[in-house]
């Protein structure tokens, strides 16, 4: 058997993505309206003091496209409280004009293939913010999930740890050459969602996402053993940017 990858586990993660209900929306009351944009306000005004608190994060994103209309991406230190916050966003009223459209369970992983021999990573303070991440909010996101291939000779969880070491190494110098361009969040989701991991990118250049990861499908890791899932971009709301949009 070939030796795991140790990994190291930090807040647990749901992207939660849903569409408005435009037809019932613009049917709406203007008191209903009001009512729905203020639980709303509420919600998002909750999840950014426990980001405050440093205890959670949430990326509030518009998706472009037709998959969805809304990401909401949180982060916690429990699957009860992810639990705890679609409770209770579907139990608003807002929650009447959306649709679920995608949820992603998972936690921000850390892997050791990259790791320096002899150091205990939970004792470096900058590996340790790395898997408590608040969310930067930049213009942009872009989520997928994906797996490794177990495909007959293309078989990543049959390859020595060596080689998965080099292969590695090979993706985290393509991924280093984006530094302060594109920002990437891993999650683990084996036992929890249907895919191995969600990657989820920032990025103030839309641009910059496409560039990483064409380049990266000629990186061997992701050219033999990468199997991608449904793909969805989107732009930065706030809060009052999200009123406005359903307003407008
Ligand atoms: O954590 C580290 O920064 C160390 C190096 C590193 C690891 C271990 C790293 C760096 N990644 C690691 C693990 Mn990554 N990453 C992806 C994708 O679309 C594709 O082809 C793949 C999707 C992107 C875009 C990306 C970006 N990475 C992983 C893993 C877990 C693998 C496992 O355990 O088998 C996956 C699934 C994955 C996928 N990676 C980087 C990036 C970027 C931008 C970096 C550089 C980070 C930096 O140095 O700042």
């Amino acid at each position: 058997m070939s030796e795991a990858a140790q990994t190291l586990d930090g807040w647990y993660v749901l992207h939660d993505l849903r569409s408005i209900d435009w037809q019932a929306w613009n049917a709406a009351t203007p008191a209903e309206k009001d009512t729905a944009l203020n639980e709303l306000s509420n919600l998002v005004a909750d999840w950014e003091a426990v980001e405050a608190r440093k205890e959670g994060s949430l990326a509030l994103y518009s998706i472009v496209g037709q998959k969805a209309d809304l990401i909401f991406m949180h982060l916690r230190e429990t699957l009860e409280e992810l639990n705890a916050i679609e409770n209770s966003f579907n139990r608003s009223s807002f929650a009447r004009f959306t649709r679920k459209e995608y949820s992603y369970v998972s936690v921000v992983e850390l892997s050791n293939y990259m790791a320096a021999p002899g150091v205990d990573p939970l004792q470096v303070p900058e590996i340790v913010a790395r898997l408590k991440p608040i969310l930067p909010k930049s213009k942009h996101i872009c989520f997928y999930p994906m797996n490794k291939k177990r495909d007959l000779q293309d078989n990543w969880y049959m390859l020595p740890m060596e080689d998965r070491k080099t292969l590695m190494r090979s993706h985290g110098m393509i991924g280093r050459g984006y530094a302060g361009k594109v920002k990437q969040i891993i999650s683990g989701s084996v036992g929890f969602d249907d895919w191995e991991w969600g990657v989820t990118l920032f990025a103030d250049d839309a641009l910059q996402f496409k560039k990483l990861v064409y380049e990266m499908r000629f990186d061997e890791v992701s050219a033999r053993y990468g199997e991608f899932g449904a793909f969805y971009v989107g732009n930065l709301l706030t809060g009052e940017s999200l009123t406005r949009l359903l307003q407008q």
